[in-house]
């Protein structure tokens, strides 16, 4: 949609970007700060956020699966800037998005698991979030589904929000007896896991499910007049677990053509106790001796690609309605997901394919379309992009840091390797060839992306990878807050 646009068409909403677009790079570079802050905020531009919960690479702009059938999400690739490697802040769901909405990293604010709110921390009560301190400078707030960690209660922080349009999420469960069609409920490794692994194509219309419902009204919201700038954030449930899409996508992603990642059954022989602890059971062990990867993977494809279709709903809403050039659009997943490798089944850990998720944005004027950026940034870095894209005063009390410089040059030199962290004082460094790995017993995993993207072979061992490990090892954070434990309710005393 920003196909008639360029850099200087974004540049015009504000006074200083006549001059700084004018000046030699490195002169703009200093300007960027200042080059935002002229505009009324009348005239600012909107901003269109779409979270896709677990959606790791297996889409078509990021090749991480050669049979991903995601034509909505290709098409808002060639619409803007895909990073190739992007990671999240902590490769679970609330720790994740906590850290993306309040800017604050899991060993900054304590937050590491998915059953503590941050509203309950003392510190954090009255912590602003991104769509808080966008409404605080001129922007109209709006959110459905999975935003924050849930889509209603005190998780989806009703603080945040002018309007809350769809406090659902997901897709309806098939009737009992087409449910565990595995038959392998029981044998997981945890009461969660024994709910929430199936998969099933659902005898359902996509209009009756919670996901798609969030798409429509987010469409109609963007066909709507709004008499401020908005902040519209909608977020799809699927593919996260359990795989209940209607049968078409099933259809899309036939099981016995699927083909499976790479897999070494002997991988984790040079893993560290505490990373396997973190993978936790033999969950996947158990799909596959029982031959039903293919289906697994089958079940997680359609759920993506039926995530695809709802995003693209909203991207023909916004194309028709009258947003379509004045609005930033940014699309994410919170982390990746193992359908395999690394003898997992699930994220939590701190391997790439855990915490490798997309980014893409669309900035009209500023990015370019179908451009790729391949350096190393984090989910984290969105707080401080939006930001800066939405005029905001800067912010000092926020981790990771404003992308808009790779938005306006891709290739630009970025040395910033990025900090993923699950639960207390764990860390993962990843710079754009080596991802280190610190667990808080201070055992480590090194690998080589150059030469093994699989992250096959732990180089730890090896001597002459020490410098490469002592240069990753400062990026790891001098602060870890302590892992923090809501309060418990309190215990009825017999009478
Ligand atoms: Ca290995």
């Amino acid at each position: 949609m920003a196909s008639n646009l360029n850099r200087r068409t974004f540049l015009k909403w504000s006074a200083a970007g006549a001059v700084a677009a004018a000046m030699p790079e490195s002169a703009r570079d200093v300007q960027m700060l200042g080059r935002f802050t002229a505009t009324p905020a009348s005239k600012k531009m909107n901003i269109l956020m779409i979270f896709i919960d677990e959606l790791n690479t297996w889409i078509e702009p990021l090749g991480g699966h050669p049979q991903a059938r995601t034509p909505n999400l290709m098409r808002l690739a060639q619409m803007g800037i895909v990073f190739e490697n992007a990671y999240s802040p902590a490769p679970q769901c609330n720790p994740g998005r906590t850290a993306i909405m309040t800017g604050l990293r899991p060993s900054s604010s304590g937050i590491y698991e998915n059953n503590v709110c941050f509203r309950d921390k003392p510190d954090l009560k009255e912590r602003l979030t991104l769509p808080q301190f966008l409404r605080k400078n001129g922007y109209k707030t709006l959110t459905g589904g999975k935003v924050f960690h849930l889509p209603q209660g005190k998780f989806a922080d009703p603080q945040s929000w002018d309007v809350m349009f769809q406090q659902r999420c997901g897709t309806p469960a098939p009737a009992k007896d087409k449910q565990y069609a595995h038959r392998l409920n029981g044998k997981f490794s945890s009461s969660y896991y024994n709910s929430a692994i199936d998969w099933a194509p659902l005898e359902v219309d996509a209009s009756k499910t919670e996901d798609w419902k969030t798409a429509q009204l987010a469409s109609k919201l963007l066909q709507e007049k709004h008499n401020k700038p908005f902040f519209l954030t909608c977020g799809f449930f699927r593919p996260h677990l359990p795989w209940y899409v209607p049968t078409a996508y099933f259809d899309m992603h036939p099981a016995d053509k699927i083909v499976t990642p790479a897999y070494r059954r002997d991988d984790l022989d040079d893993i560290p106790m505490a990373g396997r602890r973190l993978a936790g059971g033999s969950d996947f062990r158990l799909i596959r001796d029982n031959g039903l990867w293919n289906n697994a993977i089958q079940g997680y494809m359609a759920s993506v690609s039926f995530a695809d279709a709802c995003v693209g709903q909203v991207l023909d809403a916004l194309e028709a309605g009258p947003y379509k050039d004045n609005t930033i659009i940014v699309l994410c997943g919170d982390h990746g997901f193992h359908l395999g490798e690394k003898d997992h089944l699930e994220k939590n850990t701190l391997w790439e394919t855990s915490t490798h998720t997309p980014l893409m944005v669309v900035a009209p004027g500023l990015t370019s379309e179908g451009s790729r950026c391949s350096q190393p940034v984090s989910l984290l870095d969105i707080h401080a992009t939006l930001m800066e894209l939405a005029e905001t005063p800067s912010r000092k009390d926020i981790d990771g840091r404003s992308l808009v410089p790779l938005l306006d040059n891709p290739d630009k030199e970025w040395n910033y390797p990025v900090l993923m962290t699950a639960r207390y004082n764990n860390h993962a460094v990843r710079d754009s060839r080596y991802r280190y790995i610190r667990y808080s017993d201070g055992s480590e995993e090194l690998y080589d992306h150059a030469a093994d993207s699989n992250e096959w072979t732990n180089l730890i061992p090896r001597e002459q990878y020490r410098p490469v490990k002592d240069q990753l090892a400062l990026w790891l954070p001098s602060r870890n807050e302590p892992d923090f434990t809501p309060p418990q309710p309190k215990k009825e005393t017999p009478k």
